[in-house]
């Protein structure tokens, strides 16, 4: 059995256990059981769909995601697939793309059956797979004098998703090449050595050009729900033969990352982040990762099941630490989650030691009171471990200091568990501020 196997095994056991659960524990449990589902085990590659005419650039923002030569740049007919999905796979993950530059052109797409005009090949891989997010793409210059019908071509897939997926699927808007808006030498992506004025003019221009394109879509009735946001960028980035990266000069695509990453669902939001290689997103899902698991482990530990507890949040536990480490760009082995956990102190058998002594010692004062202490040091131990694991794998820290830190999380979560248990009559809490200071130790 696989790694994977296997937690998707443990997660269909916990939802058996579920019946022995009190309310309002049990649906709080069952919601956080469905995201953890979703986040780690119904994982696949997002799936954008690129509306853009020759040039525009969707080759490269291909590899401006990835930070890598993964798709062929340049005007060569065989460049880009279309017409079919197509997963770009780099080192770290995968996208599924569908080019539908062929509505605009009415050329047949490369590969595409040959009896199909291009909207019926187009329609056809829409079909097959709805997307998570149109992306919408146009050269910051031609935003003003030649939009009309590339937003035709963009009405036209809209209302090809909606026809066959019943959805509204959110369309995402990228202005494109915006190092080449005036002043042109002027240059974003190294604004230190830029004159201030001469960057502020650029600055300006650009935002102009993003709100012009903005208005532009929300003219049109079909698109104006869908619309999520307009974002200038500049993707460019350039290859020796030898395959070694002669220039970066990526501007805001980070950003871009951040609003795309928002309109997913939760299943691709893994791969994506972890292929993104943007840190401050990695660390964004490892901690809503850690908070789902953190309260499924606090859940587990006011089940009436005695002992049988312990193995659950144990491997719990164990794949918040191997889902981070994925997330991070990593394939951990069991051996190295659990060497993580020995190093940064979370020795799981004494902490389960001390609980059952905790619960035993709570039984004799108040009988109840046993399991609340006991979900207290469940979930603040895991939350304490999820923090760790993100300082030491997303974040590059030491073993010191993630034994630090989640030495210091641990007392924190604890704390707010039982500040929470008061105020929120018996529901476990859901999330934990998020504590900037943390990472910053
Ligand atoms: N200066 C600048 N050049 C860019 C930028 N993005 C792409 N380019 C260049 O524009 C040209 C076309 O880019 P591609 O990414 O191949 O465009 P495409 O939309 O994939 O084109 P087709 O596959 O032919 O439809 C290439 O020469 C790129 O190097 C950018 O942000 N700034
Ligand atoms: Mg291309």
């Amino acid at each position: 059995m696989t790694l994977r196997e296997e937690l998707i095994e443990k997660s269909l056991r916990l939802e058996e256990m579920l019946d022995r659960v009190p309310e309002p524990v049990a649906r709080q449990m069952r919601d956080r059981i469905g995201e953890f589902r979703e986040l780690l085990l119904e994982q696949r590659p997002p799936r954008f769909v690129l509306v853009g005419r020759r040039g525009a650039g969707k080759s490269s923002l291909i590899n401006a995601i990835f930070g890598e030569r993964i798709a062929e740049v340049g005007h060569e007919k065989a460049t880009t697939h279309r017409g079919k999905w197509w997963s770009y796979a780099g080192d770290l993950g995968t996208v599924d793309l569908l080019d539908t530059r062929g509505i605009q052109e009415g050329t047949t797409p490369e590969g595409a059956e040959a009896d199909l005009t291009p909207v019926e090949s187009i329609a056809a891989a829409l079909e097959q797979k709805a997307p998570d997010a149109v992306v919408f793409l146009i050269k910051a210059k031609e935003v003003d004098a030649a939009i009309d019908g590339d937003l035709d071509a963009l009405t036209e897939v809209c209302e090809h998703i909606r026809r066959l997926h019943h959805i509204p699927v959110p369309v995402v808007a990228v202005a494109t090449h915006c190092d080449e808006v005036e002043p042109k030498n002027v240059r974003l992506h190294e604004p230190e050595g830029e004159r201030d004025d001469d960057l502020q003019e650029k600055l300006e221009r650009i935002e102009r050009i993003e709100q012009h394109l903005e208005r532009k879509i929300r003219e049109r009735d079909e698109l104006r729900d869908q619309f999520v946001a307009a974002h200038g960028v500049s993707t460019y980035q350039s290859w020796r033969r030898d395959g070694t990266r002669r220039a970066d000069e990526r501007w805001r695509i980070e950003e871009l990352l951040d609003f795309l990453l928002d309109e997913l669902p939760d299943q691709a939001r893994v791969e994506f982040v972890r292929l993104s290689q943007v840190k401050a997103m990695q660390r964004r899902i490892a901690d809503r990762l850690t908070n789902i698991v953190s309260t499924i482990c606090g859940g587990i530990a006011v089940t009436p099941v005695p002992i049988a507890d312990i193995g659950p949040i144990t491997s719990l536990q164990m794949s918040l630490v191997t889902g981070i480490g994925y997330i991070s760009g990593r394939r951990l082995e069991v051996k190295t989650a659990t060497e993580f956990l020995g190093a940064i102190g979370a020795n799981v058998g004494a902490a389960v030691a001390l609980r059952e002594a905790a619960r035993a010692l709570a039984k004799v004062v108040t009988p109840g009171l046993g399991s609340v202490i006991s979900a207290a040091v469940a979930y603040a131990g895991t939350k304490a471990i999820g923090r760790a694991a993100s300082a030491y794998f997303i974040d590059g820290v030491d073993v010191k200091k993630a034994r630090k830190i989640f030495k210091s999380t641990k007392k924190k979560a604890r704390k707010a568990f039982e500040r929470s248990e008061e105020e929120n009559d018996g529901e476990l809490p859901v999330a934990f501020p998020y504590d900037e200071e943390d990472q910053q130790q």
